[in-house]
């Protein structure tokens, strides 16, 4: 492991949030208003019940106002800080808060609540309001827009930079996620293979767990200040 300047790529997942308030998808069963998530998250949900869908995302979008970042997303933009152009955020959620508490390079890989893709012609643009009542795209004026979030059965974003970054990390950091969804959860494995030495930081144990190099278990606001401070020391 390079240890006098180390690449550092981190994955986080809803658990980095949690104690920011915005609920995980295991805390709601996978489940939101008695739909599955996999339903709502889809573009098949979409094209069945958009105002359902549409419903789903302006709520998530207006709680971004209500939330802060938590001590966990306040630690990872404080090492980005000490180590600069060393340390890549690649982060499977919606939300702003990494960005909030001074991240820098953050890879959204299934988007964002706070962006807008419009259907009909491809533009993407910040977008902070609600989208249920069809606003026109601002490029092409058709009312298609759609949240810019990444569903199941979608590409996810920004893959090549992904990859790029976990070939050539020395340590790879996976904070807050279950490991359900892929590519996202094969990630470690990628890293691994490549010779990173990986950490992962859960509140629950992962079935995976052992191969990990370190795993520090609990809550991420506490654990990952710890592991922050232990590579900075
Ligand atoms: C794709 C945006 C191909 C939406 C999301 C069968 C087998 C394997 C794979 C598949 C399969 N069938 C289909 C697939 C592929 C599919 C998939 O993986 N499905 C799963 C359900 C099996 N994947 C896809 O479809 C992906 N695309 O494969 O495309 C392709 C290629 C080319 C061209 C076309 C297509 C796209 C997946 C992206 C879906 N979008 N998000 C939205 O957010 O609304 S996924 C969404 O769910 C999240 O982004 C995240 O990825 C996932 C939820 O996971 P977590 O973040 O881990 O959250 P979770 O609640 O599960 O866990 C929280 C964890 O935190 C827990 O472990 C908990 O212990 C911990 N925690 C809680 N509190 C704390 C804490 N930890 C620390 N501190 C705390 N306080």
């Amino acid at each position: 492991m390079n240890t006098s300047s180390p690449n550092i790529v981190i994955l986080t997942g809803a658990g980095i949030s949690a104690e920011s308030g915005l609920s995980t998808f295991r805390d709601a069963n996978g489940l939101w208003e008695g739909h599955r998530v996999e339903e709502v998250a889809s573009p098949e949900g979409f094209a069945a019940d958009p105002v359902m869908v549409h419903r789903f995302y302006d709520a998530r979008r207006a709680q971004l106002a209500e939330v802060e970042p938590n001590a966990a997303h306040l630690a990872l933009a404080r090492l980005e800080q000490a180590l600069p152009g060393r340390v890549t955020v690649i982060t499977q959620n919606v939300d702003d808060l990494h960005e909030r508490a001074g991240s820098r390079s953050v890879i959204h890989m299934h988007g964002q609540l706070r962006s807008a893709l419009c259907a009909a012609c491809g533009h993407r643009a910040e977008h902070l309001g609600d989208l249920g009542d069809t606003p026109p795209c601002q490029q092409c004026g058709e009312r298609a827009l759609r949240p810019d979030i990444v569903w199941f059965g979608e590409a996810i974003y920004d893959g090549e930079r992904i990859y790029d970054a976990i070939t050539d990390c020395d340590i790879f950091a996976v904070i807050g996620t279950s490991g359900m969804v892929y590519p996202a959860a094969g990630l470690a494995a990628e890293a691994r293979a490549n010779g990173a030495h990986t950490v992962l930081l859960n509140l629950d144990p992962h079935d995976d767990a052992n191969d990990y190099t370190e795993v520090y278990e609990g809550r991420a606001s506490e654990r990952v200040p710890e592991w922050v401070d232990s590579l900075l020391r």
